[in-house]
């Protein structure tokens, strides 16, 4: 029998911030990276813009809605011990209801949400390890910084 061979997959991961300069971080569970910290985030679905994949990631995994999305930047990420591979585009964009907290809406894969800044997200002990995709952003795109590339958009 012929072995399968693995393709790389199209990951899609949002920074949804408040005009404090806050973004939405989460502790990832059951799966993938299970313990790390990761953003909104999923696979994109056939025929999906960028746009709807976030927009329904973030209602599926937070139940908050987000506005003025914009690319930011796109990164490769080969998960070598669990042979996977994504190419990752990370959004970003503005929670509509700067009042509102977001839900654990798939308690099976994620301990909690909370609001980080970029530089507790690098740096930060008690937010670490972060996702293998955020490991890649860093060291792929040197210097970048989420909310100056949005505001930048
Ligand atoms: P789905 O079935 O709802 O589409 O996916 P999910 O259950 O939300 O999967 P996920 O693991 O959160 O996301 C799918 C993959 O996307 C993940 O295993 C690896 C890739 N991915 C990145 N970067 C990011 C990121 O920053 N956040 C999230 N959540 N996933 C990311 O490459
Ligand atoms: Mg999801
Ligand atoms: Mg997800």
């Amino acid at each position: 029998m012929a072995e399968k061979i693995p393709i790389p997959r199209v990951g899609i991961g949002l920074f949804c911030f408040r005009k404090n300069g806050t973004f939405l971080a989460g502790r990832r569970k059951g799966s993938l990276g299970a313990g790390t910290y990761a953003l909104p985030g999923g696979h994109l679905e056939f025929g999906e813009s960028f746009e709807d994949c976030v927009t329904r990631e973030l209602a599926e995994e937070t139940g908050l809605q987000v506005t003025d999305l914009a690319f930011l930047t796109t990164i490769n990420t080969v998960f070598e011990d669990a042979k996977k591979h994504y190419v990752t585009t990370l959004m970003g964009g503005y929670v509509i209801d700067e009042a509102a907290e977001p839900k654990v809406m798939e308690p099976e894969k994620c301990y909690g949400w909370e609001w980080v800044t970029w530089e507790d997200l690098k740096s930060s002990p008690k937010l670490q390890p972060v996702f293998k995709p955020l490991t890649s952003l860093v060291e792929q795109r040197p210097g970048f910084d989420p909310l100056v590339v949005l505001k930048a958009s």
